[in-house]
């Protein structure tokens, strides 16, 4: 078997964000900020900046939205080589209100029909998928439309049969489905994955568990060897193939805005598994990952290169 050109290839709508430049009610926001975003967007993202070699499959719009994401994603050698440009439907777009209702960030979406939404199993070309050790995508792929849906399928049919590993983060998402409408789909994706993500939140929401043990543990019994269980603020935990299970404490930050940092949360732990990083390391350098997210707006912007995040964890284990 030849080696795998990429270490990792995502698959998903990428969107504009626009981040609101003051926290409050977005009636009361004067002005917004631009940043690329999108869930396995900001996945390619963190892992290329963490030193993966990365591809993004994806559809954007003939729009300055849709340069956007390829300029942030080529920024950091993404290969985008199988992003179909749209020629009549718009990149999506989604507004975040911050600091605002407990001092949350909320999204707010416009992305019916667009672009991004709109890539078909016909864009997917199983041989480039087969050049990935890992393919990712998430549960938004499955849920934003029945075109994204199918190619987020023959993606994942494509890797399974080149016998590359299969990524999948349960990324719930209640303004695209309804839990019932999920829990099946989510089901059947993590039975046909290796590595699976998933948030305690995520967890409640779509299977009313109690804990963090319980989210790792019902999670497992789908099917992935890897599961990872993410809990924000109260840190995460991961069981391995070996049955071994590892815990993270969070690290302290000053919230600016979670939005993303799931993502880069799994751009590191999936950095960690391909580069063969102790357990430990892993799940340890992804909570700080998605905590320097936290303290930084937009979704992928604050997350470090590698040698930031040794230099800040080596600093972060001295100040603990
Ligand atoms: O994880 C961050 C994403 O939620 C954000 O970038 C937008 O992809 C997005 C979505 O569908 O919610």
């Amino acid at each position: 078997m030849t080696e795998p050109a990429f270490d990792l290839i995502t698959l998903g709508e990428g969107m504009a964000q626009l981040s609101a430049q003051t926290t409050g009610p977005l009636r009361h926001v004067p002005g917004y900020e631009a940043h690329a975003a999108g869930s396995e967007l900001n996945v390619a993202i963190g892992a290329a900046r963490l030193g993966l070699r990365v591809g993004w499959i994806s559809r954007v719009g003939a729009d300055g939205f849709g340069d956007l994401l390829l300029a942030a994603a080529r920024a950091e050698l993404v290969d985008t080589s199988q992003v179909v440009r749209g020629e009549d439907e718009p990149t999506g777009v989604f507004f975040v209100q911050r600091g605002y209702s407990d001092g949350q960030s909320s999204s707010i979406y416009y992305r019916a029909g667009s672009a991004g939404s709109l890539l078909s199993a016909a864009d997917v070309d199983p041989d480039y998928v087969a050049r990935a050790a890992i393919f990712h995508t998430s549960g938004i792929s499955l849920a934003a439309s029945p075109e994204l849906n199918a190619a987020a399928l023959a993606a994942t049919a494509a890797a399974a049969a080149a016998g590359a590993r299969r990524s999948f983060d349960v990324n719930f998402r209640a303004k695209l489905w309804s839990a019932d409408d999920a829990r099946p789909v989510l089901e059947r994706a993590l039975a046909g994955s290796e590595i699976a993500f998933c948030s305690l939140a995520d967890a409640r929401a779509v299977w009313e568990v109690p804990d963090a043990e319980a989210a790792l543990e019902l999670v497992a019994s789908f099917g992935p060897a890897h599961v990872v269980v993410s809990c924000g603020a109260e840190g995460a935990i991961m069981a391995g193939p070996d049955g071994a299970l590892v815990r993270s404490a969070a690290f302290p930050t000053q919230v600016v805005d979670p939005t993303g940092a799931g993502d880069a949360f799994c751009a590191a732990v999936l950095t960690g598994l391909s580069r063969d990083w102790p357990a430990e390391t892993t799940l340890q350098r992804a909570c700080l990952v998605g905590s320097m997210v936290c303290g930084v707006v937009g979704d992928n912007e604050g997350i470090p290169s590698l040698h930031d995040l040794e230099l800040t964890a080596t600093n972060s284990w001295v100040h603990r």
